[in-house]
């Protein structure tokens, strides 16, 4: 766990969230400000800074990995959804634990608020 960092409060249930998915390596849970009518965001356990923080192959996979079960649970696997990991300054990366944006529940285009944001 980090310090000072709030996605590890989350997974350590310091702080609440709406829960998606859980198993003993990730945490997936309701994005507390949705952009879409879905908007779930699925963290690792383990912290990493962000996507290009040397994450483990196979951590890395499972990781991804779990986007298809969120989207399943969601009820949006068919009729498709976005996937976005913000990555430092430039992405405005606001929560420095790696985390998995799933989006949808509704069309989008390449202007979207998901991809502008
Ligand atoms: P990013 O900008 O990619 O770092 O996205 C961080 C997301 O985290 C942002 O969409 C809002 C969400 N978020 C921030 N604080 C909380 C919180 O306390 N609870 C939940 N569920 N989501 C949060």
């Amino acid at each position: 766990m980090a310090e000072d960092c709030l996605f590890c409060k989350i997974i350590a249930g310091e702080i609440p969230s709406t829960k998606v998915y859980e198993d003993d390596r990730v945490l997936a849970f309701e994005d507390v400000s949705p952009m879409m009518p879905v908007h779930t965001l699925i963290v690792p356990k383990t912290h990493y800074d962000n996507i290009a923080d040397n994450i483990p192959d196979e951590e890395l996979g499972y990781l991804m990995n779990t986007v298809g079960k969120v989207a399943d649970l969601k009820g949006i696997r068919e009729s498709g959804f976005r996937v976005i990991v913000n990555t430092n300054d430039d992405a405005c990366q606001s929560v420095h634990h790696v985390h998995v944006h799933v989006l949808g529940g509704a069309p989008m285009n390449d202007g979207s608020p998901a991809l502008n944001q």
